[in-house]
């Protein structure tokens, strides 16, 4: 930022020094750096901002005004407040419809879909891969049938929905325009946003399907279908949200989301489509959790940063496309399993955090979020949390209220320097693909997860109702049950009643187009699955169109060493756990083994990452087994690797149907010596129900790395023993 200007520097200066001197007499004594915090991103807040800090040019920034600080439009909520749109969906689609048009009726403005694993990952349901994600995380959609089922009763012209898919994103956006056709609705009438990031899915969520490059085709051609025919859509979210949840802290957030949107520009350059033709459809979406400063600075920030990188390396003509719109999501991980009601005020913080930054649209997590899908209670309080800030608080009347001030001022001026300078890293090395090719995003975010777990670990960063002033005794929360069996052999019947419905003559001849179009790079893959969805060609067999050429993405391994140690302030305990586990390693003539496994198609892969770098920071000896493994693949892996703990990581709710099946094939090899573990989102009321199956510990939100070692540990001395 620029020095301002001799004469008021003095006087700053002055006030400054003056403030200090008070400040001194009332600290007697203590250090006058001991207020200051410096946060996970190594910026430091200090106690008091003031003129100094800020740079005169601010005064110049408007709303609706290049650099776009102060938000995309010159009135923002005065005239039209953020959209409330909940991300929602589970079991079949009738259910998750029931659930969108009770929303809607209850205050809801858009809609957003939450779709299986399965789906994701393009199986159909009734793959044997699948058999415990169907209907889980989301909702279970194989086909156009399903989709007319999930917006039925809603006119897909006049809702605006956003799609939350990226590996199976050409059949889903293909059946979602084909359901919204045979409704009446017309393509240039679709008002809505498809996530459609896949840069973020190599980095940290895990749902791709085919690799990096044809990925990014397709992405070009979704541009280029979109521009043309359907100029009210969103044709990518370019979302940092994720790697929040993923451990990223702000600095990283932004500028990896930046970087990839710069990216995608240049995707789209590449297939043809001038940047004034896509930009202004680009859509972004950033996680806000609990540093409330932080999190309005970063959004702040963010605008800043898209405006000034787009006018500089692309010199569009249109002025929309330098404009930043986002949607924001509160942060589930953030949300605690214990004392779960404190979750609402934590959602409360973050909505405020999100809307003074001047979001476009917000998501408001559930107060169960770390157990399991909202309820119709949980998701009225959620939806409430928003309509409360829009009607009751008068949050909306005042545009960008944080201009102007030191503080905030000066911290988005901090973030915007240093996201450029991770942007300029990025760029330095050819870009967002050639950096997640590399592995850089990942390494850095992983890192910076596994230090923020120490920090909590280790009690410097409060928790309340976790690691402090914890209860005693909780109240059971009541959870939503989905019954996945039964959801499955729902969609089963539909995909054979559809089998024998359609022409399918028509059916081979779609799906040889995709081969083909997969195979030259000839034609528009949207226009070509398109066609499919109306020939009722579903999820699977799009996919599998595609997977034929371009095939099926496995992920590369690595774990991250050292962060987790060096961060652990209170060294006691931690010398405690490491001499527990080197005594057993000297007993034993090799350390404690153990494997974190991820099953089924739960790609959520922070905890069981920071798990094994936790465990491996602490002696032990640590594997992690690749992503979408089967039990059968997991009991193998593990024998093999002759280890004496296997832990199964469940973020998706598949650990009452794929963590038993673990342990009966354990018991089938004669090898329940070995110590099985489940970790995750697992709700209190299913432990019985997995420690009568044979699961030996379970870890479940909030856990400390140092307890878990430990309980290990002895476990395995336990089963030793025997
Ligand atoms: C808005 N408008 C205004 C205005 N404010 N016009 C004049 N004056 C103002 N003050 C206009 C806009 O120009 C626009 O019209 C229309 O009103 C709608 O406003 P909007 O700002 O575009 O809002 P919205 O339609 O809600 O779109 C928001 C956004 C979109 C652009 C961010 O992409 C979106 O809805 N994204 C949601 C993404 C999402 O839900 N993701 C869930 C991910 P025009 O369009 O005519 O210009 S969940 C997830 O991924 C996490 C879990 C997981 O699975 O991993
Ligand atoms: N319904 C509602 N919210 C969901 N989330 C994930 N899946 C669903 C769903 N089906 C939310 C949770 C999670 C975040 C990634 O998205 O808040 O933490």
């Amino acid at each position: 930022s620029t020095p301002i200007d001799g004469e008021a520097q003095k006087t700053d200066n002055l006030l400054y020094e003056e403030w200090k001197k008070m400040a001194s007499k009332e600290l007697k004594g203590t250090n006058i750096d001991t207020l200051t915090w410096k946060t996970g991103e190594g910026i430091d807040i200090k106690p008091i901002y003031t003129a100094q800090d800020v740079s005169p040019n601010i005064k110049n920034e408007l709303p609706g005004r290049f650099p776009y600080t102060r938000g995309p439009y010159a009135t923002m909520y005065t005239h039209r407040p953020w959209t409330i749109r909940q991300y929602a969906g589970f079991s079949t689609a009738e259910e998750s419809n029931a659930f969108y048009r009770a929303a809607l009726k209850a205050g809801q403005k858009g809609l957003s879909v939450a779709f299986d694993l399965a789906t994701h990952r393009g199986y159909d349901s009734n793959h044997p891969r699948v058999k415990g994600d169907v209907g889980m995380a989301g909702v279970a959609i194989d086909s156009v049938e399903d989709m007319k089922i999930l917006f039925d009763g809603i006119p897909m012209d006049k809702v605006s929905v956003s799609m939350t898919m990226n590996g199976a994103v050409l059949p889903v956006l293909a059946m979602y325009v084909v359901a919204a056709e045979e409704q009446g609705a017309k393509q240039k009438d679709l008002a809505g946003t498809i996530q459609n990031d896949i840069l973020k899915e190599f980095m940290v969520r895990n749902t791709f399907i085919y690799p990096p490059e044809p990925s990014m085709k397709i992405i070009s051609d979704i541009m280029g279908y979109t521009a043309k025919n359907m100029p009210k859509y969103n044709s990518i979210s370019i979302s940092g949200y994720h790697m929040q949840e993923a451990g990223a802290n702000a600095v990283l957030e932004l500028g990896f989301t930046i970087a990839d949107g710069l990216e995608y520009v240049r995707c789209g350059l590449q297939a043809g489509v001038s940047v004034d033709e896509i930009a202004p459809r680009f859509s972004f979406f950033f996680g806000i959790g609990m540093n409330f400063y932080m999190e309005i600075a970063k959004l702040r920030a963010a605008r800043r940063l898209w405006a000034k990188y787009v006018k500089e390396k692309f010199s569009p003509k249109d002025e929309k496309s330098l404009l930043l719109r986002t949607h924001c999501q509160t942060s589930g991980w953030s949300l605690t399993e214990q004392d779960p009601f404190n979750n609402v005020i934590r959602t409360t913080v973050e909505a405020m955090a999100a809307t003074l930054g001047g979001t476009q649209s917000l998501h408001t997590n559930a107060l169960d979020e770390a157990v399991g899908l909202p309820t119709e209670f949980s998701a009225r309080i959620a939806r409430n949390t928003q309509l409360i800030l829009q009607e009751e608080s008068g949050l909306p009347k005042i545009v960008d209220p944080w201009a102007g001030s030191y503080a905030i001022e000066a911290l988005t001026d901090r973030l915007y320097d240093e996201a450029a300078k991770i942007i300029e890293e990025v760029e330095g090395l050819g870009g967002m693909a050639k950096a997640v090719g590399e592995g850089l995003p990942k390494r850095r975010i992983e890192e910076s997860a596994a230090y923020r777990q120490a920090k909590i670990d280790s009690k410097e960063e409060v928790i309340v109702g976790v690691n402090k002033y914890r209860l005693e005794k909780e109240d059971a929360l009541e959870i939503r049950a989905i019954d996945n069996a039964l959801v499955r052999l729902a969609q089963i019947r539909r995909l054979d009643k559809i089998y024998q419905s359609r022409d399918k003559q028509k059916v081979q001849q779609d799906l040889d187009a995709l081969t083909h179009a997969a195979k030259t790079g000839e034609g528009n893959l949207l226009a070509l699955a398109i066609q499919a969805a109306r020939d009722r060609c579903t999820v699977g067999e799009i996919s599998d169109a595609m997977e034929k050429i371009y095939g099926r993405y496995k992920p590369a391994y690595s774990l991250i060493k050292g962060a987790y140690k060096s961060a652990y302030k209170g060294v006691d305990e931690l010398d405690e756990v490491l001499k527990e586990v080197s005594a057993f390693s000297e007993a034993e003539g090799r350390p404690p083994r153990i494997m974190v496994a991820k099953l089924g198609q739960d790609g959520h892969d922070r905890g069981a990452k920071v798990i094994a770098s936790g465990f491996s920071d602490l002696g032990f000896d640590c594997d992690i087994g690749p992503l979408f493994s089967t039990p059968e693949e997991v009991v193998q892996q593990a024998i093999d690797a002759d280890v004496h703990a296997l832990g199964a990581s469940s973020l998706a709710a598949g650990h009452k149907t794929l963590v038993p099946e673990v342990a009966r094939l354990l018991k089938e090899m004669g090898r329940e010596d070995i110590v099985l573990i489940c970790g995750g989102v697992i709700p209190e009321q299913d432990y019985q129900f997995l420690h009568e199956r044979g699961v030996d510990l379970i870890f479940g939100p909030g856990t400390r790395i140092t307890d878990a070692a430990r309980k290990t540990l002895s476990e395995i001395q336990k089963k030793k023993g025997k």
